[in-house]
């Protein structure tokens, strides 16, 4: 049974489906070009959602299974679904999903009798996956099963590898296409786990099959493709090459050589009609894929998981800026020893990297212009070193100077130094979650005859994600990005929006 019941004349269950009215209000902020004044109205649109409450059968498939995310993610499932806990030099340790902002994040719903407020978790405001029943499968270059990448990742305790090593080596990634000149030729040595086909056409076929293949043998009724496999570097938009759904495809059939290996995967899913997400900053979504998705009604969603640092940049800028603080320059630098820093550590693959670390803080900046004339933006500087030794344990530093009251500086220095892989993993979950919840989810004006899908660039996501794949401007701001999701997920319930007015206690 549901956690929560809303009472309310808007709602309705019927088979199975929970009907809400929906009343959306924009404030419309107009400028009289005579007066310089802005005009500001209300505009009133009614909508209806509606959600599919049955929970259906995932599978996720991970493109670079094998990897430090991949593994460790496959492993924490199979740890949370048999309970398990391990030693540690702190003590025992149980599975958990912390990180998660589905699983271990709550939201407010409304004030008991006695007027205290009370939280829920949010994956209890509709019917999510429970992420212990995702089928998890994928692909990797490399052959490694998923035992021997977890050994070679070095994340998770020993105690832990262990308990789940059996189960894991059962676990193998499917071959993959590998195009030398996307990732880093660093990488090269580990590419010993490839599709056999060599022409284009003929591997989009493959992906294809696989994906229809995994779902029909786990008997799912859907399946969510991610890609957490190394950075690319960005490919070049070429008229008539991949700037349309239509060329896009014609390009495959020419075999042509600026198709990336991670716009191939997006292609194979949109055309199985499987959510697709890119958790690395290339730009898989070239116009074509976009056009393509758009096309064949997929969600997709994208890029680049907000993890750690820039999560930081997006909650730290967003305060100061609107405590009305200037940041001038932001430094960020960061090193790590694992093999995504091993692949970052090559120019063209770094830079993708830069661009998505360097985007974030655009909406922060561009709101306030007390503080930044239009144009004017913080000097921003993003460094990524390799260093072996500290593994996945990634260290970030990040310089912040700030303009404070009467042209004063202010100088905020923060150190961070974290696993990197223990961040990505639960918000390759949450994505997928998400994800899979949108995909029950319809809505129609209230004057339309049927419900319709939302459009296929699922900017929901953005929480997740450094450089958010948006249908207009992307939102950065942490917090920002988190009442998107809450408040649509109140808003399916006949809920209203988080309203921090605190109202009653400013009653006498
Ligand atoms: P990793 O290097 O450990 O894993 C990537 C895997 O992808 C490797 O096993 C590699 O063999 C495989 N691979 C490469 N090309 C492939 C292809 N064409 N098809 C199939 N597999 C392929 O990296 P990690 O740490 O797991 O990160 C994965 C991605 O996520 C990287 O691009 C990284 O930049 C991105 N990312 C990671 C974050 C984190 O906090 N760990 C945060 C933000 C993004
Ligand atoms: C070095 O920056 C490695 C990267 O893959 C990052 O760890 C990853 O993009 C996470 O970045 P952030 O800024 O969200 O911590």
């Amino acid at each position: 049974m549901s956690t929560l019941k809303v009472i309310s004349p808007n709602t309705e269950i019927k088979d199975n489906f929970l009907f809400v009215n929906y009343c959306h209000e924009k404030t419309k902020a107009l400028k009289n070009s005579q007066t310089g004044q802005f005009e500001i109205s209300s505009e009133i649109k009614n909508y209806k959602l509606k959600t599919d409450l049955k929970v259906p059968k995932v599978g996720l498939m991970l493109v670079g299974w094998g990897g430090n995310n991949g593994s460790t993610l496959t492993a924490s499932i199979i740890a949370n679904k048999n309970k398990l806990s391990w030693r540690t030099k702190r003590g025992i340790q149980q599975a958990n999903y912390f990180g998660s902002l589905f699983l271990a994040s709550t939201t407010k719903i409304g004030v008991d009798e006695n007027g205290e407020e009370v939280y829920v978790p949010l994956n209890s405001l509709l019917p999510m996956v429970d992420p212990n029943d995702l089928v998890i499968g994928g692909w990797d270059i490399s052959s490694l099963d998923l035992a021997r990448s977890m050994e070679r990742a070095q994340v998770l305790e020993p105690d832990l590898q262990r308990q789940v090593y059996d189960e894991m080596s059962n676990l193998k990634p499917l071959p993959s296409i590998y195009y030398k000149d996307f990732i880093a030729t660093n990488q090269e040595n580990r590419a010993d786990n490839l599709i056999k086909e060599s022409e284009k056409e003929a591997q989009l076929n493959i992906l294809r099959n696989d994906i229809r293949n995994f779902k029909e043998s786990n008997n799912l009724d859907k399946v969510i493709v991610l890609w957490t496999a190394n950075t690319e570097r960005f490919a070049d938009i070429i008229e008539g090459v991949n700037d349309t759904a239509e060329n896009i495809l014609n390009s495959i059939k020419n075999n042509h050589s600026e198709i990336s290996p991670s716009s191939m995967f997006a292609i194979a899913s949109i055309l199985e009609k499987s959510p697709f997400i890119n958790g690395s900053p290339q730009n898989t979504f070239v116009p074509g894929v976009l056009d393509l998705a758009y096309k064949n009604n997929v969600y997709i969603g994208g890029d680049d998981f907000k993890s750690g640092q820039t999560k930081l940049k997006s909650v730290l800028v967003d305060f100061l800026v609107n405590a009305g603080i200037k940041p001038l320059g932001i430094t960020s630098y960061n090193h790590l020893g694992n093999n995504d820093g091993l692949n970052l550590n090559s120019p063209s693959q770094f830079r993708s990297k830069e661009i998505s670390k360097t985007n974030v803080v655009d909406d922060m900046v561009n709101s306030n212009e007390i503080l930044y004339k239009k144009g004017e933006h913080p000097d921003h500087v993003i460094v990524i070193k390799y260093v072996p030794s500290v593994g996945d344990s990634k260290r970030a530093l990040d310089e912040y100077e700030n303009e404070i009251f009467m042209g004063g500086r202010k100088t905020i220095s923060i150190h961070n130094t974290c696993e990197d892989s223990l961040l990505a993993s639960p918000l390759i979950l949450d994505l997928a979650l998400l994800t899979e919840l949108m995909t029950r989810i319809q809505v129609k004006e209230e004057s339309k005859d049927s419900y319709e899908d939302f459009h296929s660039i699922l900017s929901i996501l953005s929480y997740m994600l450094k450089a958010p794949l948006s249908v207009d401007r992307p939102v950065n701001s942490l917090s920002k990005q988190r009442n998107a999701i809450e408040n649509f997920l109140k808003a399916c319930i006949g809920l209203p929006p988080n309203n921090d007015l605190l109202f009653n206690k400013m009653l006498r």
